[in-house]
């Protein structure tokens, strides 16, 4: 049994909704079973600025796929959700990406699948929800909670 760590986000339709049925399809209970869950959070949008804000948010994971077998599931989810890859632009709306930011200690990099995440630390829509549920978690020899201590959190509010 493996940890995973995921960040989840989107920004198309109803996006607290749609992410919360992106955990339930994620974690089928045998293979993937959450473990925790961050709240929600509203952040502005990063990189491409001119798009509605994203919710996003964090979980962790207990599984017995592999982290290819992870991704191919996650990309199925992302599919079933509506996200469309081939007319989106690079960090532009979607209803809902998600990434591995972690998975145990492994280290990999392969054509479709970096792990750790390569750009984890310096997103705080990322690090926000992380801290939550994985402060006290190294990855890469960062330590979550000072790492999410560290980025500018300008504009982020934890959703009630
Ligand atoms: N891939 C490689 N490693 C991984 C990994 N560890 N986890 C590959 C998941 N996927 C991984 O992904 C592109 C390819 O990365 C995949 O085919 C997979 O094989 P993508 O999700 O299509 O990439 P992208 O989203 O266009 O680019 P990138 O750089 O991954 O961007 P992000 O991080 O997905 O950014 N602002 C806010 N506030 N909140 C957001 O959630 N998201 C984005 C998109 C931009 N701005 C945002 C947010
Ligand atoms: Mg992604």
């Amino acid at each position: 049994m493996a940890e995973a760590l995921l960040a989840l986000g989107g920004n198309v339709g109803n996006s607290r909704a749609i992410l919360d049925r992106a955990i339930n399809l994620l974690c089928d209970g045998k293979t993937v079973r959450l473990t925790a869950r961050s709240s929600d959070y509203r952040t502005p949008p990063w990189g491409f600025k001119y798009q509605p804000h994203f919710v996003n948010l964090a979980i962790a994971v207990e599984t017995t796929l592999s982290p290819q077998e992870l991704l191919e599931r996650a990309q199925a989810v992302e599919l079933r959700l509506g996200r469309d890859r081939a007319h989106e632009k690079r960090n532009g709306p979607r209803t809902a990406d998600i990434d591995i930011i972690a998975y145990d200690d492994v280290t990999l990099n392969e054509a479709n699948l970096t792990l750790p995440h390569p750009r984890w630390f310096e997103r705080p829509f990322v690090l926000l929800p992380l801290a939550e549920i994985a402060g006290d978690r190294v990855i890469a020899g960062r330590r979550v909670d000072e790492t999410a201590e560290a980025v500018d959190a300008g504009g982020i509010y934890r959703l009630p």
